[in-house]
């Protein structure tokens, strides 16, 4: 086992990882930027370096920076959590090359993966249905135009390099396409120097629904169930449950054993996530696999009993994983809320400040992971997402009543929040009869969003 880990990373993640670390008696290193000086995960570490001003591009984002502060401080691992370089393959690479150990997979299935329409033919040659459309992809508006005409429309045209819905773009006709093609195209070459393009026939109001993955280095993989994380905003995830109340055991099961084998087709490591849509008629497909911990892990955690975070440092330390698929026993459900430094009524625009006062909630089945406290001041610079309330319940209803007792009972003052927003959803009727799609936001919350997606 690893002596020492160095967290690459900030906020509410850093101080997960900082907590595990602590119990499996591990030395945590902070590193932090000069915003960062009195953050939780700063404090809260064992040993803490600087490395940089508090631009996320001169400091977590800083490879040289990260490297050299692992070796000056004889870490023999780096966590990267999510977000900043956690899904960059040169950095994993240049940890590999340091010969420190990246907790999350090798730089070749980050670089394979993080290359949508190569994981797209990836998963068609592993037999793992995608959406309907091209297998190949399109560089120019003539060949995207005749793909675009045999897949029928509407389609949704897709940058290879892009994710959380940056470069893509719906075409419903021929009328349409040309123009849609080359803004998408745009966007990519802007945002991802990347021309590179892929087509598929658009889903309807799916259902986001995402599989949890394991995976050792011998070759075992399990899955942990699905999180239902169609309650999204702009592509950003609001709330999420487990498990999805449009999934029974069979097709999890299938969903589950097809998300196994995605996986083990790119030889896949430590943890990972494989997205599905789930249509009106409960087929699935196949979206992207995500390559780091995600967010929402937490309810996983509550339904599954385990930890993902000491089962990323065990697997890439080495040890095998500490169960089998059958001894995976999915108990209850959990409900995430996102609690973001935003105002809902100014188009969520981001209200960092200084935090008053907090009260966090309490008792049987709720978790509170955050790095916030009275008289912390937010910087600016960074993610606005400043705690995550999580609930555990014997079933949905208990859940749902859980949380909203719990959001009753979370104060934070001194500054705006989405905790109201939350509330609100949890109100509502729609989503309390698990009526619930990638629109739920726009349907039923349009006065909130100023604007389209
Ligand atoms: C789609 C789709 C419908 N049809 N692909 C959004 C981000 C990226 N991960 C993929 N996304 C979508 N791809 C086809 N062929 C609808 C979405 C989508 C979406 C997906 C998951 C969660 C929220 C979403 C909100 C809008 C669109």
């Amino acid at each position: 086992m690893f002596r020492k880990i160095l967290i690459a990373n900030r906020g509410e993640i850093a101080v997960r990882i900082i907590r595990a670390c602590r119990e499996m008696g591990i030395q945590s290193v902070a590193v932090y930027s000069e915003a960062d000086r009195d953050s939780l995960h700063t404090l809260l570490a064992d040993e803490a370096i600087c490395i940089g001003p508090a631009p996320s591009d001169k400091s977590y984002l800083n490879m040289e920076q990260i490297l050299a502060a692992t070796v000056a401080m004889k870490a023999e691992a780096i966590h990267p959590g999510f977000g900043f370089l956690s899904e960059n393959a040169k950095f994993a690479e240049l940890c590999e090359k340091c010969n420190i150990a990246f907790i999350g997979p090798s730089a070749e299935i980050i670089h394979k993966m993080g290359n949508k329409s190569e994981a797209r033919k990836t998963m068609i040659e592993a037999g793992v249905p995608v959406v309907p459309g091209g297998k190949e992809p399109v560089y120019t508006v003539e060949e995207a135009r005749k793909m675009a005409d045999s897949i029928g429309y509407p389609v949704m045209i897709k940058a290879s390099s892009g994710g959380g819905g940056k470069g893509m773009r719906i075409s419903y006709g021929p009328e349409d396409f040309e123009a849609n093609f080359q803004n998408a195209q745009m966007e990519s070459v802007k945002g991802f120097s990347d021309d590179t393009m892929y087509l598929e026939k658009y889903v309807e109001k799916p259902r986001h629904i995402e599989f949890q993955i394991l995976a050792d280095k011998y070759g075992h993989v399990i899955h942990l169930g699905e999180r239902d994380c169609s309650i999204q905003r702009r592509h950003q995830k609001v709330l999420e449950e487990a498990p999805s109340v449009a999934i029974c055991p069979e097709l999890r099961k299938q969903m589950g054993e097809t998300a196994v084998r995605a996986a083990k087709a790119v030889g896949y490591e430590n943890a990972g996530t494989i997205e599905f849509l789930l249509d009106k008629d409960k087929h699935f497909y196949f979206m992207e696999m995500n390559t780091r911990i995600q967010v929402e892990h937490p309810i996983t955690e509550m339904v599954t009993g385990l930890d993902l975070i000491k089962e990323q440092i065990r697997v890439a330390a080495g040890e095998p994983l500490s169960i089998t698929q059958d001894q995976v026993k999915l108990h209850g459900h959990a409900i995430e809320c996102r609690i973001n430094a935003e105002n809902p009524g100014k188009n969520f625009r981001p209200c960092p400040g200084r935090i008053s006062n907090v009260h966090v909630p309490g008792g049987n089945g709720v978790r509170v992971d955050s790095h916030i406290y009275s008289d912390y001041q937010i910087p600016p610079n960074y993610d606005s997402m400043l705690l995550k309330l999580i609930v555990h319940g014997s079933d949905r209803a208990s859940a749902v009543a859980k949380m909203r007792s719990a959001l009753g009972e979370l104060v934070i003052e001194g500054i705006e929040t989405n905790l109201d927003f939350q509330y609100e959803i949890l109100n509502h009727e729609a989503y309390q009869n698990g009526d619930t799609d990638t629109h739920f936001i726009q349907t039923y919350f349009s006065d909130y969003c100023g604007g389209s997606s």
